[in-house]
């Protein structure tokens, strides 16, 4: 297993549309545990595979609190199949965006199918945070990030200030070796 440097915004990697998989082999299992392992290093709650530099429909999850039982979600190609006419507002952080928060609303249930690790085909049914994360995390996949969802306004007081950072050097994620 190995932890992967997370991109942050802004950085034309985020924006991509990521490929489907033509299936989930020992490469792509792979990829699933070191992006659990860097997830739950960040942490976070769920992590896709463009914010590890990696243009591929691989997304994996885990909501369980600190101390609890680990439920680890690693799933390839998900897509919904529905989504509830009921909302939910949430609010949402990113790790490719950090220390900013925003409220997003989104379908507050949905179904998905998606291939697990062991390359079957599977049905998954969300509501709530969970569903609010599987969203966040498939948004991911085609380049859109939780302040597409926004108001312009925040959300180019967001980005300017991430990219603030960038230029200052001062972002807390980039490599250690460049400090030292
Ligand atoms: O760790 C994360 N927390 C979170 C909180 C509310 C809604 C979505 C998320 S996902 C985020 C990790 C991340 O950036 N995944 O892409
Ligand atoms: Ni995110």
């Amino acid at each position: 297993m190995a932890v992967l440097p997370i991109i942050t915004a802004p950085d034309p990697r985020l924006k991509q549309v990521a490929k489907p998989l033509a299936r989930v082999d020992e490469a792509v299992a792979k990829l699933m545990d070191d992006m659990l392992e860097t997830m739950y290093l960040a942490p976070g709650i769920g992590l896709a595979a463009p914010q590890v530099g990696v243009l591929k429909r691989v997304i994996v999850l885990d909501l369980a609190k600190e101390g609890e039982t680990a439920q680890p979600l690693q799933l390839a190609n998900p897509e919904l199949t529905w989504v509830s006419d009921e909302d939910l507002a949430y609010e949402e952080g990113c790790l490719s965006l950090p220390d900013h928060y925003a409220e997003v609303v989104r379908p507050g249930a949905i179904k998905l199918s998606y291939l697990d690790r062991e390359n079957e085909l599977r049905s998954l049914e969300a509501e709530g945070l969970l569903a609010t994360c599987i969203q966040h995390e498939i948004d991911h996949l085609d380049g859109i990030l939780f302040v597409d969802h926004i108001s312009a306004l925040k959300r180019n007081m967001i980005l300017r200030k991430l990219l603030k950072a960038k230029k200052s050097g001062k972002q807390q994620d980039a490599d250690p070796a460049h400090v030292l």
